[in-house]
């Protein structure tokens, strides 16, 4: 593992007005540094995990009166000396504070460099380090506990457990080799065969759960969209309880995407509201309807508005046959039926509509009920294994192909050496999710995500 002499800085605190903000420093002279600028009690004298008063002078400039709690390495988040400045949370003295560091020959640290030096140093695997960034930016309370669970341990464990395994049989297997024209077998096949497919079994209850963490990371983009006038902006509006988006009797009034999100039994929908489908000459609104197309494309479920005032058999055949052939999940709603008479409302019942009045706001919370049975997740709970990011979705769906590619070879005698290609295929998957494997680009890729001072 790399080390580092160079020390770091950020505001770790939301940027603004505060009652307190913290500035964090990490590195082997992040203590020595600090105490150059601090007056009180000698820093480099006093214990690990000690707070201590005083203040931080820039010069003979007295910048603010500060609290510094110290971290020695490997005591600390990087494993590296760290260090935490509590002062007054004034963006100009944190400003203040950090040139005076810079100063001293500080550097300002970059988005999630002081995860990926935790990382970098040992303190967790990949996918753990990845669950900070969830934790932060966790919407719901299913999302904190997703990745919560994931940064204790989640299925690190048992993926460096059953990779272990499976490098033990890929040396057996390549120590057949250096045997060349002796028929050896080391590693015994029924063995790798049982082996594989434990750890088939395993990656499937994984890749099976993303369905669920995806969901419940991302939201589920639920689009609104219809005919012009069917009333979508008005459905928006009803569900987000505000008027978020213009309503008018005008068609073609909604021209671009409209959206915002709503949490609905710990799932956070992302209602989005569209330009109607109607061949149009008017430019700007042929965009929009260009726009709505993709975002159906894009949805987990579309709400499909029929204005019920105005409804014909043949527009109801249409337009359901472009639905079915999008392929995406739907509802059929009729709005408006606070207009229309009950003898269409019976015939239409019999097609599995949703009658609603968007502007009355009659049957909202049916639709509400409608959406969520659609997508019911059990509540996140301690311990509970989800694979909530893409990125360990593949790579564990590269590993169960490429697991599947050795037990054909088995099935087929195909020779020891393409034997273990395909194994050690299948360990540089399974090492990409937890990190034992990685490059400085999927690194950079993924800690450029993470917000500066994390
Ligand atoms: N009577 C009635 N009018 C509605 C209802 N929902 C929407 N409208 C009206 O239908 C018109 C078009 O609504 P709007 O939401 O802008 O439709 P959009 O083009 O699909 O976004 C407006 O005049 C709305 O007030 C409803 O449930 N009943
Ligand atoms: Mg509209």
């Amino acid at each position: 593992m790399s080390k580092f002499n160079d020390t770091i800085i950020a505001l770790a605190t939301a940027q603004g007005i505060s009652a307190i903000a913290v500035i964090r420093l990490s590195g082997t002279d992040s203590i020595a540094v600090t105490q150059k600028l601090f007056k009180g009690k000698n820093l480099l004298e006093q214990p690990t995990h000690t707070i201590h008063f005083g203040t931080i002078n820039n010069g003979d400039k007295m910048i603010d009166e500060v609290l510094v709690s110290i971290f020695k390495e490997p005591n600390s988040f990087t494993k590296e000396n760290a260090v935490e400045i509590s002062c007054h949370g004034s963006p100009i003295i944190v400003k203040e504070i950090i040139k005076a560091f810079l100063k001293q020959g500080v550097r300002l640290a970059e988005p999630g460099e002081f995860t990926k030096r935790a990382f970098l140093q040992g303190r967790f695997d990949l996918a753990q380090a990845e669950a900070v960034a969830d934790l932060i930016h966790a919407e719901t309370d299913n999302a904190r506990q997703a990745a919560l669970n994931q940064m204790r341990g989640g299925f690190s464990n048992e993926i460096k457990r059953l990779r272990e395994e499976l490098i033990h049989f890929a040396s057996l297997v390549e120590l057949e080799l250096d045997f060349g024209e002796e028929d050896v077998e080391f590693a015994k096949r029924d063995d790798l065969a049982i082996l594989i497919k434990k750890i088939q079994s395993y990656l499937t209850s994984l890749i099976e759960s993303f369905d669920q963490g995806n969901a419940i990371k991302n939201g589920i983009p639920t689009v609104i969209a219809g005919r012009p006038n069917a009333g979508k902006s008005t459905l928006l509006n009803a569900l987000l309880n505000e008027e978020r988006a213009i309503v008018s009797e005008i068609a073609g009034t909604t021209r671009d995407v409209i959206e915002d999100e709503m949490q609905l039994g710990g799932i956070s929908f992302r209602f989005i509201d569209t330009a109607g489908l109607r061949e149009t000459k008017d430019v700007i609104e042929a965009i929009g309807v260009q726009r709505t197309k993709e975002q159906m494309q894009k949805a987990s479920l579309i709400l499909y508005l029929f204005d019920l005032s105005t409804l014909t058999a043949r527009e109801i055949q249409d337009d359901i046959f472009s639905l079915d052939e999008l392929g995406i999940p739907y509802f059929k709603i009729g709005n408006k039926l606070d207009l229309v008479d009950p003898a269409l409302i019976e015939k239409l019942a019999a097609q599995n509509f949703i009658f609603i009045s968007a502007s009355n706001k009659t049957n909202i919370e049916q639709l509400k009920e409608a959406i969520l049975a659609k997508f019911k997740i059990n509540e996140v709970k301690q311990g509970d294994v989800l694979v909530t990011n893409l990125r360990h979705y593949e790579n564990l769906t590269q590993t169960y192909e490429s697991l599947e590619r050795v037990l054909y070879g088995m099935a087929t005698d195909v020779t020891g050496d393409f034997l273990a290609m395909d194994i050690r295929q299948s360990l540089h998957y399974l090492g990409l999710i937890t990190g034992e494997i990685t490059t400085d680009d999927l690194l950079d890729n993924i800690f450029s995500k993470f917000c500066i001072g994390k």
